[in-house]
């Protein structure tokens, strides 16, 4: 049969519909698979970041973290490990603003303490949270050693203060 000569036109328009109907079935399940597969790695990427990030909860009372107002004799630790990244989650019952400081190593807080005056002591600072609030806040765990955290909010600090055990 010479080309360009069709004998049954309708099997030839059979033949194309079928092939059209292949090309977009094809298609649909490939777009499917490539998206299935990409959520899958987005997932794991998630997953790899969750599982090397360390989430400490950190409770704040007026004026005080954790569960008793303890804090200069008993104050609360709190450990993560050296050079990760620590997500903290701060849920302050209290009414009045609070934060939450790591000072570095070798530093003497004075009392009272001046805030933003000796800021300079601090190896880190979360921001305030306001009163019956909760807020998160990101920070690359230092070098090995116990930190003394303390509230920076002016006449917080000695009684709201804790630990960061940084292994
Ligand atoms: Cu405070």
């Amino acid at each position: 049969m010479p080309l360009g000569q069709n004998k049954n036109p309708i099997a030839t328009v059979i033949l194309v519909l079928f092939l059209m109907v292949f090309v977009i079935i094809t298609s649909y399940f490939l777009a499917l698979y490539l998206r299935n597969s990409r959520a899958a790695s987005a997932q794991e990427k998630l997953e790899e970041i969750r599982n090397s990030l360390t989430v400490l909860d950190i409770e704040m009372y007026d004026n005080y973290y954790g569960e008793n107002d303890t804090n200069v004799v008993d104050p609360p630790a709190w450990t993560v490990g050296a050079d990760t990244p620590v997500l903290i989650n701060m849920r302050n019952h209290g009414q009045l603003n609070h934060n939450w400081a790591i000072v570095k190593q070798g530093e003497t807080v004075p009392v009272p303490f001046a805030e933003g005056q000796d800021s300079s002591i601090l190896y880190y600072q979360a921001g305030m949270v306001y009163g019956d609030n909760e807020t998160t806040f990101t920070f690359t765990a230092p070098e090995p050693g116990v930190y003394q955290v303390i509230c920076t909010v002016e006449g917080h600090y000695p009684s709201m203060q804790g630990k960061l055990v940084v292994q």
